[in-house]
Formats: structure tokens, C-alpha cells, sequence
């Protein structure tokens, strides 16, 4: 029992880092928690229901998803469905938590050996300086250990002139060369707020009173073939870069993202204070999915 408390411990010390420093390089995230404070949808940001959160990973031989994944898989998450993007040369598995209150994960990985020769060349001139799986050598029991890693650069700064190759050929890939593991999004449950802003359709009015602007491919509002899984998200934030020789660029951090998950037809005769994740869509999808990447890309941030 000890033992696994203490991994608990050490998981909540991991995401408290994560969402402390995305906080910072996303202000959308402090416009929209107060905004739901000063209408009196929550009356602290701490009661907000996190649904997921997301990470992109380049898929080498010592990176990847298969590294990446050692981390929650130590502290208790399981892995799940798989994915498959074959226009954005894309792989994603998603991880259900330790306990109902922690977010889920959904990890994507881009499938280098894709991509043409050029761009694969860019690519692995970085990723070989990580000459072994980091994730190895990381004592996954020391939080802040892990913390620290998560944001620290895994290979050299790129240069503008690689970023803007990349992003010719795969934005995802531009924007893993520069971003790595910082956290891609957070994710705000609304179907547990109250009415009038527990349906996704209802949360993106009240974001757009608030000047956020949303990601439109696909349709604001991307709908499970099922009914059962709504997902909106915002248009990535731009950072100002820091690019090597100091050369400075304006390129897509991270952004958020909303979802509703209806109750399962099995439990739809369960009062709504009974109600708890396991009784609601689980998962992802992948078409909501692929119109979601497209939150960073310049289709969006461009608009
Ligand atoms: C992930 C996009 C997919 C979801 O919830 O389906 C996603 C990304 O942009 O890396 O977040
Ligand atoms: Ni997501």
C-alpha cells in the first residue's frame, strides 16, 4: 500500500509541474479559469475537472512513445487504444489514470520514417544526439527529477531555417523540434458544470464572449460517430522563440481544449449526483482527433 501511495505522491508532484509552467506560456489558460470564477461557474480553478492531457513525441528508436510512456506507465496509468493519423504521418495511444480524479494522457508520435529523405535528415541531426532512451536513466520515483526533465531541452536548439523546413512538410514535426514535452494541452471537462455551460456547444459561446478564439477545422464542435464524445479546442497561443544564433521567430506553443462526455445509454437512468467517469464515453477519437492537431498548426494560428 505504502508503495503505492508514495508513487501517487510522486505522479501529483509531475502534474502539478506540468500544469504550473503551461500556465505560464499559455495565458489563455488564466482568461479562462478566471472568466469561470467571475460568472460563477466554479468558485476556484482547483475544481476544475482536468478530462486529459497531451503530449507530442518524435518517433525514433530511443524516443518516441515507447521512452515517453515509461513515465505514467510507472505511476500507474494503462495503456489503451492506439491511433492512427495517415495524412499527419502520426501514431497516438491514449493512458487511463491510477485514480478518477487524474486527467487521462494521450501520447502522439510522429512516424519519421514517413517523412522525405530532407526532412528525416533535419530531424535525426537533433534527435542523435540522444544517444540512449532518457527515460532509463530517470529515477522515476524523484518527482522533481522527472519534473525537471519534462522541460528540459533533449537535444540542441534548432535553428529557423530547420524549424521552417520541417513546418513545410509536417507542422507537428516544426512543432516538436521546438516545444518537445513541454504539455500540448489541458483539457476542461464541462459536462459536470452547471447548465448552461455543461455542454461543449454552450462552453464555446461563453469562450467566445470572452475573446478566445477557436480552432474551426472540421467545425468548432468535433462530434464521436457515437454522439457520446464533444471536443472543441482553442487556437494555439503564439511564443516568441528563441532559435539558435538568438534569431527570434513567433511560432505555436499549446492551447486548450474542452470536452463533453455524455452517459452511457446503459446508465441513463442514473440520477446526476450518482454520476462517475465510468459511467460516461471514455476514450478518444480519431476523427475528432486529427481536426484537434490542427490547433497549432498555421491553417489556425494563421487565421
Ligand atoms: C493532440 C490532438 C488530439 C484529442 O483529445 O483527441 C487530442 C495534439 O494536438 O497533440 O488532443
Ligand atoms: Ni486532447
Amino acid at each position: 500500500m505504502e508503495a503505492k501511495s508514495d508513487k501517487l505522491a510522486t505522479l501529483d508532484i509531475v502534474l502539478d509541474g506540468l500544469m504550473r509552467r503551461y500556465k505560464e506560456r499559455v495565458p489563455d489558460v488564466g482568461t479562462i479559469l478566471n472568466a469561470m470564477v467571475s460568472t460563477g461557474m466554479i468558485n476556484h480553478a482547483d475544481e476544475i475537472e482536468n478530462d486529459h492531457i497531451a503530449f507530442r513525441t518524435m518517433g525514433v528508436p530511443q524516443l518516441g512513445v515507447q521512452s515517453f510512456e515509461k513515465i505514467f506507465l510507472h505511476y500507474g496509468y494503462e495503456k489503451r487504444d492506439h491511433y492512427f493519423f495517415e495524412g499527419k504521418k502520426l501514431d497516438a495511444w491514449w493512458y487511463s489514470p491510477p485514480r478518477e480524479s487524474d486527467p487521462r494522457i494521450f501520447v502522439s508520435e510522429l512516424r519519421v520514417n514517413d517523412l522525405s529523405k530532407e526532412a528525416q535528415r533535419i530531424i535525426r541531426s537533433y534527435t542523435d544526439e540522444v544517444t540512449s532512451d532518457p527515460a532509463d536513466s530517470l529515477v522515476l520515483d524523484n518527482g522533481l527529477e522527472v519534473d525537471a526533465f519534462l522541460h528540459k531541452p533533449l537535444w540542441r536548439t534548432p535553428t529557423v531555417s530547420d524549424y521552417q523546413a520541417l513546418l513545410k512538410e509536417s507542422e507537428y514535426a516544426a512543432w516538436v523540434i521546438y516545444n518537445r514535452y513541454y504539455l500540448n494541452h489541458f483539457t476542461i471537462s464541462v459536462h459536470n458544470l452547471p447548465e448552461g455551460y455543461n455542454t461543449v456547444a454552450d462552453f464555446n459561446t461563453f469562450l467566445e464572449k470572452n475573446g478566445i478564439r477557436l480552432n474551426t477545422s472540421g467545425g468548432k464542435i468535433k462530434e464521436s460517430p457515437d454522439g457520446g464524445l464533444l471536443q472543441s479546442s482553442t487556437v494555439a497561443e503564439m511564443i516568441d522563440a528563441e532559435f539558435a544564433g538568438g534569431e527570434k521567430l513567433s511560432i505555436s506553443g499549446s492551447y486548450v481544449e474542452f470536452a463533453e462526455r455524455k452517459v452511457l445509454p446503459h446508465f441513463k437512468n442514473i440520477p446526476q449526483q450518482e454520476l462517475h467517469r465510468r459511467h460516461r464515453r471514455d476514450g478518444f477519437e480519431a476523427g475528432n482527433a486529427d481536426k484537434i492537431f490542427e490547433s497549432t498548426y498555421t491553417t489556425q494560428t494563421g487565421k
